[in-house]
C-alpha cells in the first residue's frame, strides 16, 4: 500500500482526474480523449466554482496518502476562504464537529472548560467548566460521548453528547494533549507533547499501541492537537505555526503546512496576534472540503484550504 518517496501520492490522486490515465482500449472512437478532457476541466472548474474562484484549484486531500519514514515532507500553504469570530478567552485545546456545530475543550486551570459553539458566530451554546484541579486537553466524540484529556493529571472526563452531563472518567498515564479518533482503524490516536502517538480503545482507553513520529527520519515532538482524516492524522505542533501531515502507520510525516510562510494568506493581523497564543485546534469539515483552524485565546477561526507551497515560498 505505500509508496516509497512519493508523499504527493494522495495529492496525485485528488488532483487528478487530470492526471488520470485515460481509457487504453484502441476501439476507443476519436476524440474520446479530447471529451475525457473537457469533462475534467469542466469538473475542475466546478469544484473551483464552489469556493467562489474559479482560477483556484482543488485542495490537497491526503486523506488516503501513505507515508514512508525518510521521506521529505510536502510543504503546503494556506488559503483562507472565511473567518469567523471565536471567544478570545477560550485556551483552545481540543476542536471537533458534529451535527454542523462545534465542541471545544479549553485550558488552564480554573478556565478550563467543555463547550458546545456555533461555527458562524462563535457563540458559545452550551458549556460546563472544569474543576480548577484539572487543565483539560484535547477531545474527540465516541458515538454519543465526549472525552476530554487533562494534561498532567492522568484523567479523561467522559461526558453525554446532548447535555455535558459527566458519566465517567478514564485513566492513562502518560501526559494528555491531542485526541482524535481513526473511524477506519476503530481506535482513538492521542498525543501527549512526546514524540509519540498512542492508540487508545475508544470503550476502555487501554492502549493498544504506539508510534514513533518522524519528520525526515528525526523525531517530531510537540504534537498537539489532533484531527484524524481518514487514513492520516493532522497535528499542531506546539509553540509553532505547523500543522503536520502524519501516516499513523509509519508515523512518518508526508506534508507540513506552515500558516506563517509567506506564501500562506495571513490569519491573525498583527493586532490580533499581539494577544493571542500560538495556533492549535484543527477540525475537518468533510461535507464542505475545507478546514477549520484556530488558536488559544485567537480572536478569530479560519476556514482553509491546503495548497502546495511555492519552493521557498
Ligand atoms: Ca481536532
Amino acid at each position: 500500500m505505500h509508496h516509497p518517496s512519493d508523499p504527493s501520492s494522495g495529492l496525485a490522486r485528488r488532483q487528478g482526474p487530470a492526471g488520470r490515465p485515460g481509457p487504453t482500449e484502441p476501439s476507443g472512437p476519436p476524440g474520446r480523449f479530447g471529451a475525457l478532457g473537457r469533462l475534467t476541466l469542466l469538473g475542475l472548474l466546478l469544484l473551483a466554482g464552489c469556493r467562489g474562484d474559479p482560477a483556484a484549484a482543488p485542495f490537497v486531500d491526503l486523506a488516503d496518502a501513505d507515508f514512508e519514514v525518510g521521506v521529505t515532507p510536502l510543504p503546503l500553504r494556506v488559503e483562507v476562504l472565511a473567518s469567523h469570530p471565536h471567544d478570545p478567552s477560550a485556551f483552545t485545546q481540543g476542536l471537533i464537529d458534529y451535527g454542523g456545530k462545534l465542541y471545544e475543550s479549553t485550558g488552564l486551570n480554573g478556565r478550563s472548560s467543555l463547550r458546545r459553539v456555533d461555527i458562524e458566530t462563535g457563540a458559545v451554546e452550551l458549556q460546563v467548566p472544569v474543576d480548577e484541579a484539572y487543565f483539560a486537553e484535547g477531545l474527540e466524540r465516541v458515538d454519543q460521548r465526549l472525552i476530554q484529556l487533562t494534561w498532567q493529571s492522568g484523567k479523561a472526563f467522559v461526558y453525554d453528547l446532548d447535555s455535558f452531563e459527566l458519566l465517567a472518567e478514564l485513566d492513562y498515564a502518560t501526559e494528555g494533549w491531542g485526541l482524535c479518533l481513526a473511524e477506519a482503524a476503530g481506535h482513538l490516536v492521542m498525543s501527549d507533547g512526546s514524540d509519540q502517538l498512542y492508540f487508545r480503545d475508544p470503550e476502555t482507553f487501554a492502549e493498544l499501541g504506539r508510534v514513533a513520529v518522524t519528520r525526515a527520519g528525526q523525531p517530531q515532538t510537540m504534537l498537539n492537537e489532533l484531527e484524524c482524516v481518514g487514513q492520516v492524522v493532522y497535528a499542531n505542533v506546539w509553540q509553532t505555526d505547523e500543522i503536520v501531515v502524519i501516516d499513523p502507520d509509519t508515523g512518518a510525516i508526508g506534508a507540513v503546512i506552515d500558516t506563517a510562510a509567506p506564501g500562506s494568506d495571513p490569519l491573525l493581523t498583527p493586532e490580533e496576534r499581539a494577544s493571542a497564543d500560538v495556533l492549535n485546534g484543527i477540525v475537518w469539515l468533510e461535507d464542505a472540503d475545507r478546514f477549520l483552524i484556530t488558536g488559544k485565546l485567537w480572536p478569530r477561526l479560519f476556514e482553509v484550504g491546503f495548497q502546495p507551497a511555492e519552493p521557498g515560498g
